[in-house]
């Protein structure tokens, strides 16, 4: 048995528990308690805060976690990255009121600076040589500008929406975040043969997202010129059709080349290009 602490609630938790289900952990969601065991796999769930996640990892409560980077790093605490797991994105970063002039970080020397990341802001203020006063605040921290609490603030930023609609502009990007699956090295070894496993079904789930199948007919003289467009794992799939003049092509390709490639193929007389989500790619 292994267990995994993942954030109860919050905008971690759907990611999180849609990432364990497309791995085939099964959870019934319906009898969720702050601990959970799933139907089909030797895992606990352990349902906490974002913040205690490093911790009860660290002291070995739970043996794997499923936190923002953010979080990892802000606590320093003992715990090893097993997997970036591609959602969660966001930074820290370093805002300022609009109307002020920006011209480097020597702008924070003397300042008060509003953040719940004191540690990594330390960090950084050390690396420049700048002096400034951190003002620890836990939540709502893009208010402390106007409400006169800081001259500035080191907060999360994903799309920019907040600080905009608080008259502030991200001046420094200085730390950048998504959600890691992270581990305490104590595990024996049936528990590291499941995280491999766990690991193993993440990867090829983290690859098949990014893949479309492709499927299509095609002119049988267009043949060499499609194999350039797609070059497929080792190749596409060619099969026969009735008609002798045309041949049915798979492939897959990745979801941000697909549109540019389905142009291509149409171009050299593809026809009836059929594009699928691959559920799961096994390398
Ligand atoms: O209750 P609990 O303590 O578990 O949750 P929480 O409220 O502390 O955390 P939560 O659920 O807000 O965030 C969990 C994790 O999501 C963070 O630790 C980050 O790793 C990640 N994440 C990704 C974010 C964001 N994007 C994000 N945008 N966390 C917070 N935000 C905030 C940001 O601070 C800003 O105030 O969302 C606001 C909107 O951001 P904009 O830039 O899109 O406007
Ligand atoms: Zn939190």
């Amino acid at each position: 048995m292994i267990r995994i602490a993942i954030q109860a609630k919050g905008r971690l938790n759907e990611e999180s528990t849609t990432l364990l289900r497309e791995t085939g952990i099964v959870i019934d969601e319906s009898k969720r308690k702050f601990l959970s065991q799933a139907l089909n796999f030797p895992i606990e769930l352990l349902y906490m805060r974002d913040d205690d996640i490093p911790q009860v990892v660290s002291n070995g409560t739970a043996s794997l976690g499923i936190v923002g980077l953010n979080e990892v790093e802000e606590r320093g605490l003992p715990v090893q990255i097993e997997s970036r797991l591609g959602f969660g994105g966001c930074r820290i970063s370093l805002a300022i009121p609009k109307s002020e002039t920006y011209e480097g970080p020597a702008w924070f020397e003397g300042k008060r600076i509003a953040t719940s990341y004191p540690n990594i802001l330390r960090r950084y203020l050390q690396e420049k040589g700048i002096r400034a006063d951190i003002e620890i605040i836990t939540g709502s921290v893009e208010i402390a500008p106007a409400a006169g609490i800081a001259d500035a603030i080191f907060d999360i930023v994903s799309s920019g929406g907040t600080l905009v609609s608080n008259g502030l502009k991200e001046v420094e990007r200085v730390f950048e975040s998504e959600a890691v699956l992270i581990s305490n090295g104590k595990l024996d070894p049936e528990q590291r043969k499941l995280l491999d496993e766990i690991l193993f079904r993440i990867d090829s789930v983290k690859i098949s997202r990014d893949k479309k199948y492709l499927l299509m007919n095609l002119p049988k003289a267009s043949l060499e010129a499609a194999l350039q467009i797609l070059p497929a794992m080792r190749s596409p799939t060619v099969m026969p059709l009735a008609d002798e003049g045309w041949c049915s092509l798979h492939s897959v390709v990745s979801t941000a080349d697909l549109w540019e490639k389905v142009q291509q193929l149409k171009a050299i007389g593809a026809e009836g290009i059929l594009v699928l989500n691959v559920d799961k790619l096994i390398p």
